[in-house]
């Protein structure tokens, strides 16, 4: 019989939510999400299906190991049970801590939920890990043993199994698994996803700007941060504007300091390269600090210091295999203010201003964007436009000669709008009279940008005559190449990851998984399987993958810290934590064939040995792909045991449906789908996602900052199983906000407690009649629940 014969007659259902991460406890929004795999599941047995409803471990990434990392340091700084910490600096912090999700002991949990201590908990913020652990709930003789990652993997596990227990989910734990090489099966099974995807090109190489943290010294990805999420890097044009002659006041300075002979450059960031023609001068911000940093024995940059940071993980000052991981670091030998810079003659690449141009005064230089260094180019850019004006209109009142402001403003763009000064014609037209008026000034900046952009042509230079989007890259490459220019890139937005580290971009080497449109072929499949086979339960869900393929692209899919499987080609690295992650669904088919405990340190049903699971076995039970005599001979397993795991596989997959929160609908749902249609046959691809949304509690977003937070264990204890289940099941279903009101949890043990009691005086009463149930009264009775019946089917099957 074919295994789809096998699946209609004896119909079944595998159904997921994606598994938790091993931080902590389960909370009401897993639960949430949980509920609605439960329910289904629950329905499909009342029909007689088969039911899968399996739950595995997420330990594999970075915040596990960063916390353990934290709490090293604080045991070395307070000693083991950080006796050596001063009580008084947190007493005020203790008061208002959060919710203990793993505390046993407490009962009321609303004393967090009350005004007061949300709003000052507001305030709070745990300094040191092992108070977030206390927080935690977390007895404080044992924390200390969570310096350890690895104990967090025992730790955490069976408390969530004991919380879905307690609620009453029909969890098959004899499939569970915590991920990384601390289930070495587990690991196999990555270490064959990545071979594969390798092999079918789907995993490469390449170098790239990177958002990256410092001290983590890895590529910091959305998942790995607490601020930031969805910032990429931002590429700038860096110009090299070389000084000339020094304003007496930097001369001063920076006297003794620099080498005679060296040469000193400005860098502007910009994003207008095809613009550099018209720079009549360079602004920088005069309260601002700079650094003059040494790039090489004659060479020298004048920026800021975050920017020399940026620059320092792009090859400016250090190779990629030496990158510093303090700021200190960095090769500074002077330090001032950008007012001592004013009145410096500086000679602008490009600029028709061949003799030079000054560095001038600008007060809405922004410090933390690009380098701090603005060159200035009147004729596109209303901001410089409305700042040389003001300047030479007040030159005493800034310290500068009127001519430094006032060189001549070629045209370099011609516009059908706005002719060919398209920033002078803004300005006078939005009658924008001083360089302090923010918001006109962005909306002219918009503006130039785009006519420029989309509908200019260059009026000088190399390229004149061409449409502007054609002649910018090929300027910006040719002052790269006459190293007039270099490329630079930062984060378009402020990110910190999760070590609490200022991230910044750097350019390396990456393992990528080519996700989107560098592989037209691969997406097309998953667009295309998407919309033909799949239930998403709700238009927006759909609409959320066609926009997320649309958009989404390379994934950066190793790390060098954290927990987790080695990269099987370059063990250096390791996969990171959504990149494991895609198809473990499979894994569950199997997982009881294999071990029969978290870690695999048990043998499971058919007794195989990790290292017994090679590429080949993965293939012959997931992929139809045949296993040469040989092959089984080195695997050391029987024929009679692989057919018996591709039996279990092929009986439960395709997957029905994996449930999750919608804010994962933008990467793990979406590379779940890809790397399915990568490396199984079509005939196991999913049949379904449903994401929900966020679950709010009594109406309130929760968190475990303001106290409005439940745990899965609090409330149960607090409403029991069934009160949770029918609060759950109120919530909501669709993808909007769903919200777990603690009210009818109340009301929903009354009324449970009120049906009981009836239906034991019902059932006391002596009175009420016995016999056959056949006379109208109890065909009527009959029908109505039916028809109740037929009506709750309908409402689970929808
Ligand atoms: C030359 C130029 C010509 C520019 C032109 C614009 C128009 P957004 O889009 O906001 O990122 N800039 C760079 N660093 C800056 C800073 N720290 N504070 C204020 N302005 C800064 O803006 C990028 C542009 O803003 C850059 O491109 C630079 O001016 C300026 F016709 O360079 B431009």
């Amino acid at each position: 019989m074919s295994a789809a014969e096998l699946r209609e007659k004896y119909p079944r259902f595998h159904g997921v939510f994606a598994y938790p991460y091993m931080n902590g406890t389960l909370h009401a929004g897993h639960s949430f999400t949980a509920s609605k795999v439960e329910f289904t599941a629950g329905f499909a047995r009342m029909q007689g299906k088969r039911v899968l409803f399996p739950l595995g471990f997420h330990c594999t990434g970075m915040p596990i190991k960063a916390c353990a990392d934290k709490l090293t340091d604080d045991v070395r700084k307070f000693g083991k049970n950080f006796e050596r910490y001063h009580e008084e600096e947190g007493a005020s912090e203790q008061a208002v801590l959060p919710p203990a999700p793993t505390q046993e002991t407490k009962e009321d949990i609303t004393k967090f939920t009350s005004n007061k201590a949300k709003a000052s908990a507001k305030t709070i913020k745990l300094k040191y890990q092992f108070q977030i652990m206390l927080a935690l709930g977390i007895p404080k003789a044992e924390i200390h043993k969570f310096a350890d990652a690895n104990y967090w993997l025992k730790h955490f596990p069976p408390l969530v199994k004991q919380d879905m227990n307690n609620f009453g989910a029909r969890i098959d734990w004899r499939r569970s698994v915590v991920t990384t090489d601390a289930n070495l099966y587990y690991d196999a099974f990555v270490r064959w996803q990545m071979n594969r995807l390798k092999e079918l090109d789907k995993v490469q190489y390449g170098v790239r700007y990177t958002v990256y943290s410092p001290k983590d010294g890895q590529p910091c990805m959305d998942h790995d941060r607490t601020e930031g999420e969805g910032v990429g890097p931002q590429d700038y044009t860096a110009l090299k504007i070389k000084v000339k002659e020094w304003s007496l006041k930097a001369a001063e300075i920076i006297h003794g300091k620099i080498p005679e002979m060296a040469n000193v450059y400005f860098v502007a960031a910009t994003l207008r390269p095809e613009t550099m023609y018209g720079q009549t001068c360079c602004f920088v911000g005069p309260k601002i600090t700079y650094g003059i940093f040494k790039v090489s024995e004659g060479e020298y940059y004048v920026i800021t210091k975050r920017a020399a940071w940026n620059m320092a993980f792009q090859g400016t000052f250090f190779k990629s295999d030496h990158f510093p991981s303090k700021i200190e670091e960095l090769p500074m030998v002077a330090e001032l203010p950008g007012s001592a810079f004013v009145g410096t003659l500086a000679v602008a690449p490009l600029s028709i201003h061949k003799q030079g141009v000054r560095i001038l005064p600008m007060e809405s230089v922004v410090a933390t964007k690009g380098t701090g260094v603005v060159t200035s180019v009147p004729s596109d850019s209303p901001d410089d436009y409305a700042t040389v004006t003001d300047l030479a209109k007040k030159a005493e009142y800034y310290g500068i000669n009127k001519e430094w402001a006032e060189l001549e403003i070629p045209p370099i763009i011609e516009t059908p709008s706005y002719g060919n000064l398209t920033a002078k014609f803004l300005v006078e037209k939005m009658k924008i009279n001083s360089p302090k008026d923010a918001k006109q000034l962005a909306e002219a900046k918009d503006l130039a940008y785009r006519e420029g952009y989309y509908k200019g042509t260059m009026l000088i230079g190399d390229f004149k005559g061409q449409p502007v989007e054609a002649a910018k890259p090929k300027v910006k490459e040719a002052l790269i190449k006459t190293s007039e220019a270099f490329e630079y890139a930062e984060p378009n937005g402020h990110v910190v990851s999760r070590s609490g580290d200022e991230c910044v971009v750097a350019y390396i080497g990456q393992w990528f998984l080519n996700y989107g449109e560098n592989d037209p072929e691969w997406r097309q499949q998953v667009l295309d399987h998407m919309e033909a086979n799949m239930e998403l339960y709700a238009s927006e869900t759909r609409h959320g993958f066609e926009k997320n393929l649309y958009w989404l692209n390379r994934w950066a899919c190793a790390r060098t810290y954290g927990l987790g499987s080695k990269l099987p080609w370059d063990p250096k690295f390791l996969v990171e934590s959504l990149s494991d992650s895609t198809v473990y669904m499979a894994y569950y088919a199997i997982a009881h064939l294999l071990h029969s405990n978290n870690f695999g340190d048990q043998p499971g049903l058919l007794d195989i040995k990790p290292e017994q699971m090679i590429d080949e076995v993965w293939d012959y039970v997931y992929c139809r792909r045949e296993i040469s005599d040989e092959l089984i001979k080195q695997s050391g397993i029987t024929k009679a045991d692989l057919e018996t795991l591709r039996r279990e596989f092929e009986y439960w997959y395709p997957l029905d449906v994996n449930i999750s929160g919608k804010d994962l609908i933008p990467n793990h749902l979406t590379f779940f789908l890809y790397v399915h249609t990568a490396l199984f046959p079509r005939e196991y691809w999913p049949r379904g996602v449903r994401a929900n949304g966020h679950l709010l509690l009594n109406g309130e977003k929760m968190s475990k900052s303001t106290g409005n937070f439940l745990t899965l264990n609090d409330a149960v204890k607090k409403y029991g199983a069934d009160a949770c289940r029918v609060a759950l099941a109120d919530a909501g279903d669709g993808v909007e906000d769903a919200n777990f009101e603690e009210s009818v949890a109340n009301q929903v043990i009354l009324r449970l407690h009120t049906l009981k009691e009836w239906c034991e005086e019902v059932v006391k009463d002596s009175s009420l009649r016995t016999g056959p149930s056949d006379n109208f009264w109890d065909q009527l009775f009959e029908n109505e629940i039916q028809s109740l019946v037929h009506e709750a089917y309908q409402h689970y099957e929808a």
